[in-house]
């Protein structure tokens, strides 16, 4: 008997090996694979379900999905220059990517964020941070277009980002690296209590316009990431930080020293009432603030100076830390607002903290240390328990709404759903491979959809046809709808999607603008016809107000441009009619094209460097005359008398 079951255990590892090893074929085969195709087709003509904005990571943008089919929509240029349309080469939008250091072309963004109306998922805009300079961008979800980027001073490594509050009242910014506060020239080896770790605070107005109102002076410990609290923690952030040792140097031995680090409680509203009343220090700080304004079609940059700097320890009752095992990464709240889960990347068990027995412990001053005069609460008494041994490397949770959670684990590869009530761990599913964050849309919100799961895979290796060297992150696609999870699809990303934001489609469809208005149009370089059209001269500058429109540009010839010249052109698109974009390009010009949408009006300048007659020509194919989209510039010796003369068919 005991052999046959020996028998039959080694019978079974045997298929598991051959199974893992053979993972595309095995268990898809047949009616199953069919029937999994079916729920990720969306048949030719047919609308996804739902969008998701996968962030770019380094590509410092945003792609934009659909789901179930996975299909990539679009990609949203934010914080890198993108010669696709031509933003942050345009005239009209270098200014979106000037920040304090001057103008910078790239970012690394990691956190997209829808707005919220009552802990729900509104579609009026989306956020995202950037990681390396420290900024916030906030896109229009009509237009998908960034319309607003705020600079956050102080602060480096702005990781902790951007999540939005219930109503979207604020947005945060926190401080992935421990810095001088303000930063001066100072011994490295000097960090410990020296360095600071500001949180800052951006309110959104009704109109989306962000404001930093305070930033909170906390000890330099490495903010890494945070969540809002909602429905009863309404009010309060919870932001995780590791380094609580304060290493400057080998910090993956250094900074793994302390059995545990700190989640940092804060509430948001007190402090906000504290600044209200006259409360924080006003302290120097530099910062860039670039707003797009869809009248004009352009951006501005102002410089700003100075920020309300406020000390935790000033504001009673405000701010307290949690003790968290080994270095956590994720800090998430669930939709109840109940539980805080923090994912320790070194421990083996999954920490879930109470609000209720937070605020209990804070009303009985039941705390157990302090910390620079932060008081620190017991891991005890704010526990709400323990998720053991789920897996190895917890990364993030989302949740479904129906009462259960959801977490990544890096190390073992996997996707784990638990139980909110029991903690007890339902179901795992294996990532193809190293799990990061992973989105379930509203996941983030009261009211999570909870139909469908994206993992967001940091290696590819062999899912999809090797590509030189370097592949394309993998997204998988997960029903869970049932007990069960199931693993419907892959798809390829672009850049590092550290996380992403999923909405219903419908929230956001009806609304998409179709085309702008061009009696709307306030450019100061439009032309709304053909006969506003001309062509002026001041000094060696010369501005162009060109008009297009199927299948011609007007005017189509130019003469009298001189070597030396810095000429503008401000292309004016007089469609009025959805997806007409049209391109303007010309040689020699050191910049990208641009794409001129319906009603707008973009600028790109060309610096003539040699005499002779230069072409330019639409570059996005209009109409069946789109090669016919054309005209000419003739340029002469810097000292030429060729007068200046525009003309369309003469
Ligand atoms: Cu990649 Cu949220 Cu920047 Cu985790 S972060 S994985
Ligand atoms: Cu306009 Cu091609």
């Amino acid at each position: 008997m005991k052999k046959l079951i020996n028998y039959a255990l080694a019978l079974v590892a045997l298929m598991f090996f051959t199974n893992c090893g053979d993972n595309n074929n095995a268990k898809n085969s047949g009616a199953m694979s069919a029937s999994k195709a079916e729920q990720v087709y969306v048949a030719p003509g047919e609308h996804d379900e739902y969008y998701a904005f996968f962030s770019g990571g380094y590509s410092g943008n945003i792609t934009v999905a659909g789901l179930p089919s996975g299909r990539m929509l679009k990609e949203i240029p934010v914080f890198s220059q993108f010669p696709t349309s031509g933003y942050g080469y345009s005239e009209e939008t270098k200014a979106m990517l000037n920040t304090s250091f001057g103008f910078v072309p790239w970012g690394d963004a990691h956190h997209p964020d829808i707005s919220q109306t009552n802990g729900e998922l509104d579609g009026r805009w989306i956020f995202i941070n950037e990681n390396n300079t420290p900024r916030i961008a906030r896109i229009s979800l009509a237009t998908f277009e960034t319309e607003e980027i705020i600079e956050l001073p102080n602060s480096a490594g702005n990781h902790a980002s951007s999540f939005v509050t219930e109503n979207t009242e604020y947005i945060v910014a926190g401080t992935r690296f421990a810095v001088p506060n303000p930063q001066r020239d100072m011994p490295i080896s000097d960090m410990k209590g020296e360095f600071k770790g500001p949180l800052s605070f951006v309110s959104i107005a009704e109109d989306g316009r962000m404001n930093l109102e305070f930033q909170l002076n906390m000890p330099g410990f490495n903010y890494d990431l945070a969540h809002p609290g909602r429905n009863k923690s309404h009010g309060w952030f919870f932001f995780t930080s590791y380094n609580t040792e304060e290493a400057n140097t080998l910090m993956e031995v250094n900074a793994s020293q302390n059995d545990k680090d700190y989640i940092a409680a804060v509430n948001w509203q007190k402090i906000a009432e504290y600044v209200k009343n006259g409360g924080g220090k006003k302290v120097s700080g530099t910062y860039a603030h670039n707003i797009y304004d869809e009248k004009t079609h352009t951006a501005t940059s102002t410089i700003k100076e100075g920020v309300t700097m406020v000390d935790p320890r000033e504001v009673e009752g405000a701010v307290f830390y949690i003790p968290i095992p080994k270095s956590p990464h994720g800090c998430d709240v669930d939709p109840s607002g109940q539980y805080i889960v923090g994912s320790g990347k070194l421990s083996t068990d999954l920490s879930v903290y109470d609000f209720d027995k937070m605020i209990t412990a804070i009303d009985n001053k039941d705390f157990v240390d302090n910390s620079y005069g932060i008081p620190v609460l017991s891991y005890e008494n704010t526990l709400a328990g323990v998720v053991t041994q789920p897996g190895l490397g917890p990364l993030h949770t989302e949740f479904d709404g129906k009462g259960n959670a959801y977490t990544t684990f890096f190390i073992s590869s996997e996707v784990v759903k638990w139980s909110l009530e029991t903690f007890e761990v339902l179901d795992r599913q294996p990532t193809f491979y190293s799990v990061g964050h992973l989105m379930i849309p509203g996941g983030n919100s009261r009211k999570p959809f909870g139909k469908y799961l994206v993992a967001l895979n940091k290696i590819t290796k062999d899912r999809y046809l090797p590509t030189g060297p370097e592949l394309e992150h993998s997204a998988q696609l997960y029903d869970i709808s049932g007990d069960k999870m199931e693993l419907l699809s892959d798809f390829p990303t672009h850049g590092e999607p550290h996380y992403a934001a999923g909405i219903r489609a419908d929230i956001i469809k009806k609304k998409s603008k179709k085309y702008y208005e061009l009696s709307e149009n306030e450019h100061p370089y439009v032309a709304k016809n053909e006969s506003e059209a001309k062509v002026t001269r001041n000094g060696n500058e010369v501005h162009i107000r060109m008009t297009t429109i199927r299948s011609h540009f007007a005017p189509d010839n130019i003469e009298g441009i001189k070597v030396g010249d810095k000429v503008y052109f401000h292309i004016t698109n007089l469609e009025q009619d959805f997806d007409v974009p049209h391109g303007f390009s010309i040689i020699g010009a050191n910049t990208s094209e641009i794409l001129v949408m319906p009603g707008q009006t973009k600028t790109i300048v060309w610096e003539p460097k040699r005499e002779g007659v230069w072409p330019f020509y639409c570059t996005d194919f209009c109409s069946a005359l789109h090669q016919e989209m054309q005209g000419y510039v003739r340029v002469s010796a810097k000292n030429s008398d060729t007068p200046l003369k525009y003309t369309l068919d003469e």
